[in-house]
């Protein structure tokens, strides 16, 4: 969080983390192809030939107001890639919140829980746990034909029971339901700390 107390505005950040090739990039694409250019900023994405993200995609979004002060939402995706550690683990610096993008694929079942880890031990490291933390899961691609089951999608990456969403990022179902939870969690524990 970061409070522009001359301006009234608060800066919070989100961020999409998942395994590569989650659809994490495609939440943000969604986001910022349906609202009022306006209330966003651009959206800055910067891809290899593949599609993958290099370092992160970002966006900010304005919504309504906190005690007086105007919040901006800070959208940041992480490069999903196995080798891109270190990336993650910057990118990751000042969260207020994030979107665990799984990919309900059965064979990324590991991966899921690869990444999930990898989260947990980042945020450790800036005195934050899974467990104590805002952060909602959702269950992207559930389109596909080799799609786990919610059931064992929950049982084996929803440890901690967070508001959890089912999706189809590349037609946009689910992705605001996702958004909308995360905003309302980060409020809620901005609104305790102000
Ligand atoms: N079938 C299906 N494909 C999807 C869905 N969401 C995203 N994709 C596709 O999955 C691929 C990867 O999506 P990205 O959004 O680039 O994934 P990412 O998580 O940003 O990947 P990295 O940047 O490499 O970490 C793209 O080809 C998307 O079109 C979905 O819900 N269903
Ligand atoms: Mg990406």
């Amino acid at each position: 969080m970061f409070i522009n107390w001359a301006l009234q505005e608060i800066n919070l950040k989100i961020v999409y983390y998942g395994p590569g090739m989650s659809g994490k990039t495609t939440n943000l694409e969604y986001i910022h192809s349906k609202l009022d250019p306006s209330l966003t900023g651009e959206l800055v994405t910067l891809k290899t030939k593949e599609d993958r993200t290099i370092f992160f995609d970002f966006m900010q979004i304005e919504v309504g107001r906190i005690k007086g002060k105007k919040p901006k939402f800070n959208l940041y995706t992480v490069p999903g890639q196995v080798y891109y550690a270190s990336s993650r683990k910057i990118i990751l610096n000042g969260v207020d919140g994030v979107v665990f993008v799984a990919d309900s694929q059965k064979d990324r079942m590991e991966a899921n829980i690869e990444t999930l880890l990898d989260l947990e031990k980042n945020l450790k490291s800036m005195g934050f746990s899974l467990e104590n933390f805002p952060w909602v899961m959702q269950y992207n691609k559930r389109d596909l034909p080799n799609a786990e089951s919610i059931d064992v999608l929950e049982r084996k990456l929803n440890l901690f029971d967070v508001p959890s969403f089912e999706a189809i990022a590349i037609k946009g179902q689910g992705v605001f339901d996702t958004l909308k939870a995360i905003i309302n969690l980060v409020v809620q524990h901005v609104q305790k700390q102000l």
